[in-house]
């Protein structure tokens, strides 16, 4: 039985991603740009933001939140709960049915900015409103699959497997220059392994790999909201999800595999130069 908060959060995705998938039939548009010309906001992110932080507050309003819409909001409990409402938003803009609504709770100081370098992961869901897929785990608690409101299948990260037989996904920042370096680094890669994926979605990326569909993930320059619950979900798939070196994953590094192939994929990613100045 998922424990009140991790139902909380999944009743709230549930209701948020009603309402995306409603506004993408009816169509959306660009409502603003932000880091770069490609970095797109819709209206609908930012509404759908808003329900899912009004439905946070009416049930638990001593708790923080930190939204990539509206930001951060501070609290009392200790407990921060990080929302991306529509994660993949080029994709939701194209129509491509590959977006997330993703919601975690993490224990967090409660003074100053959340910080996923020093914050633990406690609850996770992750709902892809397309297909009707919700993931979600809770810390100790394992990993688990409900498709189209059914059962809860647990979920497991694939076994291992060797380098050259490994399909990997990977994404791109909303910056030229970085997306430039990053496309080197994929290109390097490429004849090293099995292929490469790009979808689009950091956490349902994550959830690629928590439930075997790809062997490992990995990024530069994520926001906290793209991956908090999305590694909480990996993690306890039993996939290794981290930073570089001891570092926890963040915007500089995030990769998630299971141990063997991260251990393998990590020193030849520094290798092939993606350790680069952002
Ligand atoms: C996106 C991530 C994606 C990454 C994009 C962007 P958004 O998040 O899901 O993996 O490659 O650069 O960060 O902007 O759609 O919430």
């Amino acid at each position: 039985m998922p424990s009140e908060l991790l139902a909380l959060a999944r009743t709230i995705a549930v209701e948020a991603g009603e309402l995306a998938a409603r506004r993408r039939r009816e169509g959306v548009e660009v409502a603003a740009t932000k880091s770069t010309i490609v970095d797109v906001v819709t209206e609908a992110d930012r509404e759908v933001e808003r329900l899912i932080r009004g439905r946070i507050l009416d049930a638990r309003p001593n708790d923080a939140i930190l939204g990539e819409e509206g930001g951060s909001s501070s609290g009392t409990s200790g407990l921060t709960w990080v929302v991306d409402p529509i994660d993949g938003t080029v994709n939701y803009l194209y129509g491509i049915p590959h977006y997330a609504v993703s919601i975690a709770v993490v224990e967090a100081d409660v003074e100053g900015e959340p910080d996923p370098l020093t914050w633990t992961g406690l609850h996770g869901c992750v709902l892809n409103p397309a297909v009707g897929e919700l993931f979600s785990g809770s810390r100790g608690e394992g990993a688990f699959l409900s498709v189209a409101g059914g059962p809860d299948v647990p979920i497991h990260a694939a076994a291992p497997a060797p380098l050259e037989l490994a399909l990997i996904n990977t994404g791109f920042a909303y910056a030229a220059a970085t997306r430039a370096k990053q496309g080197e680094v994929a290109a390097r890669l490429l004849p090293m392994v099995r292929d490469i994926r790009r979808f689009g979605t950091a956490s349902l990326d994550l959830c690629m790999v928590a439930n075997g569909r790809t062997n490992a993930y990995f990024e530069r320059t994520l926001s906290p909201w793209d991956h908090a619950a999305g590694a909480i979900i990996a993690r306890e798939a039993g996939a290794v999800v981290k930073g570089f070196g001891d570092a926890a994953p963040s915007r500089d590094f995030i990769l998630a595999a299971e141990p063997e192939l991260a251990a393998r994929l990590e020193p030849l990613l520094i290798d092939l130069g993606t350790r680069f100045e952002l």
